[in-house]
């Protein structure tokens, strides 16, 4: 079976049990178009009309049939996290935890594991764009030998919300303004200001999403979190708690909020892009996956309740553990089939693997497969290729349902039967030792609607975020504040945000009252004052990841009269260590280098702007500089590579462009004269230093 990309073929898990190969082929070179009901077209450039200029009639069921299911295409985009991007890959378990859980996937070393990764945003539509100031989801399905285990977690490890009744509340409250319908894919609007406001509960996961992991740089440079508290069954029956993590192999990286902003014009499918090409030119994303354990007495000893998703476990505290690894190397060949129509389950999970009591998680073991009915549209929704178990088969007495593609044999649709006594398959049966058991937790309490008092603190973590972080990125943070207050025309609504401020840092409440030009209100009152907890420099990122060029893109702009031999040393120089190069020019024909010799372009400098590379280089002639200084597409190439702090590599030829565009030297603008070298280390990060220079920030 032919796929797109003319890959070998491959046996489709979507056909498995259900009676054969139904797929159809976009280039096998005998293809015959048919009706959906096989039945071959002779002509599907003209409908069926009474006379050349009469009439289409309506005994024309070939046009009607594609009409009406192109009518139908749409289905609803999922209530949250609608717009993203997925690719499969496969899960490594390196090492052992037979201690904590019988969970064959957890338990067995070098087994490699099929999987299925989506990565999303949370408040946009699903033809939103991929950079807003956001959460990202992190959904990860592992079509384990004990059916699939669903890892849905976020880039963040807490979450707004400590009851799952809130959800609802906290996803209108963000999305577009329920009059208006807008801002689309924004969380800087009052709505969303005045809930949070009014829920210091949220002011934790806030420090998190005004700080620089809501502008990931990629998908494949975000760390992933499980959030809620699960726990690890093993053999006895024995529970462990767990926190589950995903860090990416190249390190936390993000950009800058203008350069994301800037990104959301220029290339609305940034992380789409740039996931999709990194899988297809092999250049695969890694994640290392670990685990935090704790027991019942480790988890009773903490400060806070290990129950609330608005808490983390320090890792200074508890360690992660790196158990396995995930490597994403096949992109979907059909985005709708696969990526839209994944149905991640926090209830998928293998047997010893189990929830805890977290009232977020809790309410989710409802939501996920109670959504996927009005989007999928059917019970039988697991059946889909995409959702259906691959590491072992999947059977029960569930009959019947729309879109029902199994057939199933006998006469047996219930349990207990005996037919099988009487030859006919007596189907499936429950397994009391390998399937699913639900650790025994005590539950004799009162009914009630209650918040546990172990989650009335609302603010420690949120200073211990804050208070952690390096100097640089409590400014983004500030700024971000005062960027998304400033988008709220309520004042009272800043002001109740400044008053909860108040409880997790002065310093950053002053900083956000300045920000805002408005002056510092009464301070909150606080369910429980918040204390003092030792910082954790893990929570940074910055002088966290790694100093390298693989996975960062060098975008290198040629005009013509450009000495072709610079512009190869740049390229072989980016190249060796791993970046992705691409040429641009005024033209996207190419430049014509000096020697008259064509350069082709990747793309043309209009379409290709400098915030869709992580460093540049300018390899000019003096007539092309001299051309460029009149375009302002060239002159923002350069300004905007300087203010979002990235290496800038030039030819002398191009210092006329440089100070039309006020570039200041500095450690990170490298004259290419020097050799292409001495652009790579540079090009490996972006120069912090710079900053005070070109933005003021809070
Ligand atoms: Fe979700 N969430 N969520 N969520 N969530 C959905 O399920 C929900 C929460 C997360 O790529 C929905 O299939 C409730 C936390 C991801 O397809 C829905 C609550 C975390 C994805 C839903 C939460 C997440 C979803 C919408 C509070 C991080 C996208 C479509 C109790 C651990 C998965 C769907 C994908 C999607 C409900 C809170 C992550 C409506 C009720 C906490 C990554 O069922």
């Amino acid at each position: 079976m032919p796929t797109t990309k003319g890959a070998p073929p491959r046996a489709n898990a979507a056909t498995a049990g259900i009676g054969g190969e139904t797929h159809q082929t976009a280039s096998a070179p005998d293809a015959r178009l048919t009706t959906n009901h096989g039945v071959p077209v002779s002509d599907n450039q003209n409908s069926l009309k009474g006379g050349a200029r009469g009439p289409t009639l309506l005994e024309d069921f070939v046009l009607r049939e594609k009409i009406q299911h192109f009518d139908h295409e749409r289905i609803p985009e999922r209530i949250v996290h609608a717009r993203g991007s997925a690719a499969h890959g496969f899960f490594e378990l390196t090492q052992s935890l037979s201690k904590y859980t019988r969970a064959k996937i957890l338990t067995e070393v070098g087994e490699k594991t099929e999987v299925f990764a989506r990565f999303s945003t949370v408040a946009g539509g699903a033809g939103s764009v991929d950079t807003p100031r956001d959460v990202r989801g992190f959904a990860v399905k592992l079509y384990t030998k004990e059916g699939n285990w669903d890892l849905v977690g976020n880039n963040i490890p807490v979450f707004f919300i400590q009851d799952a009744i809130k959800f609802p509340d906290l996803v209108h409250a963000v999305k577009m303004e329920a009059d208006r319908g807008y801002p689309q894919a924004a969380s800087a609007h009052d709505t969303f200001w005045d809930f949070i406001g009014l829920m210091p509960e949220s002011t934790h996961m806030i420090m998190w999403a005004m700080s620089d992991r809501t502008i990931p740089r990629s998908l494949r440079m975000m760390e992933g979190f499980g959030v809620n508290t699960f726990r690890l069954l093993n053999d006895q029956d024995e529970a462990t708690f767990v926190k589950f993590h995903w860090r990416p192999k190249l390190g936390t990286q993000s950009t800058c909020w203008d350069e994301a902003v800037k990104i959301a014009g220029a290339d609305p499918d940034y992380h789409r892009r740039d996931l999709f090409e990194a899988i297809d030119t092999g250049a695969f994303p890694e994640w290392e996956f670990g685990v935090q354990l704790l027991s019942q007495e480790e988890a009773d000893a903490l400060p806070f309740d290990i129950l609330d998703a608005t808490k983390l476990i320090p890792e200074e505290l508890f360690p992660i553990q790196v158990v396995g690894r995930m490597v994403l190397d096949r992109n979907p060949d059909n985005f709708f089939a696969e990526t839209e129509q994944a149905a991640f389950l926090p209830t998928n999970m293998p047997p010893g693997i189990d929830v805890s009591e977290d009232p977020l998680l809790q309410g989710r073991l409802f939501s996920y497969q109670d959504t996927q009915l009005s989007r999928l549209g059917t019970v039988n929704f697991h059946q889909l290729p995409i959702n259906q178990p691959k590491g072992c088969p999947f059977q029960n007495f569930q009959r019947d349902g729309h879109m029902q593609t199994q057939v199933f044999r006998g006469r047996a649709n219930y349990e207990p039967n005996s037919l099988a006594d009487t030859g006919e398959p007596g189907g499936p049966r429950e397994d009391p030792l390998g399937g699913f058991r639900s650790f025994a937790a005590p539950v004799e309490q009162t009914k009630a609607r209650l918040r546990a008092e172990t989650f009335a603190d609302h603010y420690s973590q949120a200073r211990l975020f804050y208070r952690s972080q390096t100097p640089i990125e409590q400014a983004h943070l500030a700024s971000a504040l005062v960027f998304e207050l400033s988008k709220c025309s309520f004042e009272h609504v800043r002001s109740r945000i400044l008053g909860n401020l108040r409880n997790v840092d002065q310093d950053l409440a002053a900083r956000v009252a300045d920000g805002l030009g408005m002056p510092m209100p009464p301070k909150n009152a606080a369910a429980v004052e918040p204390i003092d907890m030792d910082a954790s420099p893990l929570l940074r990122i910055v002088g966290k990841y790694p100093e390298t060029l693989q996975g960062r893109a060098v975008g290198i702009l040629v005009t013509d009269g450009a000495d072709g031999a610079v512009v190869e040393a740049v390229k072989a120089a980016a190249l060796a260590q791993g970046a992705a190069v691409k040429i641009i020019a005024p033209k996207v024909g190419g430049a014509k280098l000096k020697g008259g010799k064509l350069l082709r372009a990747d793309g043309q400098l209009a379409g290709m702007p400098s915030v869709l590379f992580d460093a540049v280089a300018l390899v000019l002639s003096e007539e092309g500089c001299a051309d460029l200084l009149g375009e302002s597409a060239a002159v923002d190439f350069v300004s905007n590579a300087f203010v979002h702090l990235k290496a800038i590599g030039f030819t002398p030829e191009a210092q006329p462009l440089l100070d039309k565009a006020n570039v200041e030297p500095d450690a990170g603008i490298v004259d290419l004269s020097g050799g292409a070298d001495s652009f790579v280390p540079p090009a490996r990060n972006r120069q912090w230093d710079r900053e005070p220079n070109v933005r003021k920030l809070a």
